[in-house]
């Protein structure tokens, strides 16, 4: 090889880009269906930025009939020009980790922090990126192959293959099978994100399309109304009880934007952004607003005489009861923290918030005092009710707090490292009593639970609380339980690394298995934001030929797919029709046994899809239940 074609930066480029590709989830966050997502989040995040720096104004996000993606926008162009490192700076933008293209911080005031550095991470996870350049009059054409180049390069440059008035950059790439477990993007979670980054960017607009298996569907996200039209989504179909409230302003570089809305119901839903980024862990922008905004709120409720000189203060939770929020703000700096990375550290940024919601809240509602009536006869209610509660509480789940096993049913295992520790929830007794008898007891503790659980989207939280079930689900985890009222969830105080939801594999069993996370995710969010809760996949059938081993299978296509193998049809089919029907072996085999058992991982993409997946499986409407279950059935991430 000659030996100067290689000089020292371009050898630690491939070393980057290799990097990248032997630890893909270090940079991704993972190798399933949110890290294949996420090369697309990563180049149109760019493109976002070239927006947000006033180049752009148009996004196309294609998923190509051939399972590539194009995402193209009409921004300034990525720089073909040489850079000072001795490379086109194109070269640069899709080959050194953490360029990203962000040459000089100030013509990107703000960026998406983490996402700038994509580009080079999609190249070096794409089985081929190709990339065209309009710039200058001229259409530049260059590509890749598992992030290196396999175009030549003219006089240091990538070759011109057209003439054009226009500018932009279009990027076209392959995720790569030797990568990913699955190569099919999402269309649902991607819609969702796109439709999202439209209402976070009211000036934009995104053209998607779907070309796969002939679908040939198009769809353009503009939102002009902004945060205010995405607050005015989330709440569609709910009862509001005022107009939308929107807030804009500046502080120390930052810009913050909160648009709130509230609804006659027992929730709260805030989602925080920075710089278009959604913050599933929240952070200081959106604690900054709620220091500030409890603070106005209880001067205004003296003022107007709702709270008397003897009362305490209304709680935050009080006074956030039924509001839905979106607070989007633009940081120069961002930095995260947290599990995910995705909590915004900023002290800066509380202090921005906090400002703007202190000025601005007062400005608006100082001409709007009956909007302030109507919010604060919600959190009277909630102060009410949560006071109830205190009492109900210390009554109901005192005496239990500290009785490990209130009701006998749990069979606990033997070690106390929470870090090695499963429990599985096992749906009805029989079964119960066969997995008690099937696990391995010193790390798997079994709760069977009985029947249907309640569903907690249509009940009141007294209900919640005194419901058997849901009581010693939360007396085993251990970590208490958080809702409206106030927070008294402890995830260090986790009994357990993974909780396992054992249903059978029939629509009953997948009925149980969303009750179980509607709870989790309404009650104890962390523990799937945090990765603990799983759903276990127990086969549908076992056949075993007359010569070999016999395979268990997990759904009618694998079925068929063994038939067709196997056209002599010699072999014996057992089905299962449900976990009671296994004796122990097999239940430690397909179920239990960490070597052998399939497990699905419960991910959160993004909280608004989440609720709104909750609503449309908890809620009262049946057809879009039916359509989510069937869509989301082939999605079922494999964790084997
Ligand atoms: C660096 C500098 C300039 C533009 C870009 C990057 C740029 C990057 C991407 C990524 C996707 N689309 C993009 N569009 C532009 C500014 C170059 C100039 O001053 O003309």
């Amino acid at each position: 090889m000659a030996k100067d074609n290689y000089d020292a930066s371009s050898i630690s480029v491939l070393e980057g880009l290799e990097a990248v590709r032997v630890r893909p989830g270090m940079y991704i966050g993972s190798t399933g269906k949110k890290g294949l997502n996420h090369l697309i989040y990563e180049i149109v995040d760019n493109s976002v930025d070239e927006h947000l720096a006033g180049h752009c104004d148009l996004i196309t996000v294609t998923l190509e009939a051939d399972g590539s993606c194009t995402v193209s926008d009409n921004g300034r162009g990525i720089p073909v020009g040489m850079h000072e490192k001795g490379m086109s700076a194109e070269r640069l933008v899709f080959t050194t980790l953490h360029s990203g293209g962000k040459f000089d911080n100030a013509s990107y005031k703000t960026s998406g922090g983490l996402h700038g550095v994509g580009s080079s991470v999609v190249n070096a996870l794409s089985s081929h990126l190709d990339v065209q350049i309009s710039r200058e009059g001229h259409i530049y054409h260059d590509r890749y192959e598992r992030g290196k180049p396999v175009i030549e390069l003219e006089n240091g440059l990538v070759p011109v293959i057209g003439k054009t008035k226009d500018t932009g950059t279009r990027i076209n790439f392959t995720p790569d099978p030797e990568i990913f477990e699955r190569t099919r993007f999402s269309e649902n979670e991607i819609k969702s994100r796109l439709h999202e980054t439209a209402y976070l960017n009211p000036a934009l607009t995104i053209e998607y399309a779907d070309l796969r298996d002939d679908k040939d569907e198009h769809i353009t996200y503009h939102e002009p109304e902004g945060i205010i039209g995405f607050v005015k989504e989330m709440n569609a179909n709910k009862e509001v009880i005022h107009d939308p409230v929107y807030l804009h302003g500046e502080s120390d570089g930052i810009d913050i934007e909160i648009a709130f809305q509230y609804i006659n119901e027992f929730q709260e839903n805030i989602l925080g952004f920075c710089n278009c980024i959604y913050n599933a862990e929240g952070g200081t922008h959106i604690t900054g607003f709620k220091t500030q905004y409890t603070q106005v709120m209880n001067t205004y409720a003296r003022e107007l005489g709702i709270l008397k000189d003897k009362d305490d203060n209304f709680t935050g939770a009080d006074i956030r009861n039924g509001i839905t929020a979106v607070i989007s703000i633009k940081h120069p700096d961002p930095r995260f923290e947290g599990q995910t990375k995705t909590k915004l550290d900023n002290p800066d940024a509380a202090k921005a918030a906090g400002k703007v919601t202190g000025e601005e809240v007062v400005r608006y509602f100082d001409r709007n005092v009956e909007t302030v009536k109507n919010i604060l006869a919600c959190a009277e209610r909630s102060a009410k009710i949560r006071k109830q509660e205190e009492r109900t509480k210390t009554n109901m789940l005192g005496k239990q707090k500290y009785s490990f096993d209130s009701n006998g049913k749990l069979a606990n295992c033997e070690s106390r490292d929470p870090s090695v520790c499963e429990i599985f929830i096992v749906e009805g007794d029989s079964a119960g009593g066969s997995a008690k008898t099937a696990r391995d007891r010193h790390f798997q503790a079994i709760l069977p639970i009985r029947g249907k659980i309640l569903n907690v989207e249509k009940a009141s939280i007294d209900k919640v609380l005194a419901n058997a079930e849901i009581k010693s689900m939360i007396n085993a985890f251990g970590c208490g339980f958080s809702e409206g009222y106030g927070n008294d969830f402890d995830i260090s105080k986790l009994r357990y690394d993974k909780i396992i939801i054992m249903a059978d594999a029939d629509v009953d069993g997948a009925h149980i298995s969303t009750l179980l996370l509607t709870l989790f995710y309404r009650f104890m969010p962390d523990l799937i934001y945090e990765g603990h809760v799983y759903v276990a996949m127990p086969p549908l059938y076992k056949v075993v030929p007359s010569k070999g081993e016999g395979e268990y299978l997990y759904d009618d296509s694998a079925l068929a797919e063994y038939r067709k193998k196997h056209p002599d049809g010699k072999f014996t089919l057992q089905r299962y029709k449900g976990l009671g029907e296994m004796d122990a072996d097999q239940l430690w085999e397909t179920t239990l046994d960490p070597a052998t058992r399939k497990l699905k991982r419960i991910e959160i993409e993004d909280g608004r899809l989440a609720s709104s997946v909750t609503e449309v499986l908890m809620g009262t409407l049946v057809p879009p239940r039916k359509a989510f279950i069937y869509e989301h059935a082939r999605d079922a991430e494999l964790d084997v």
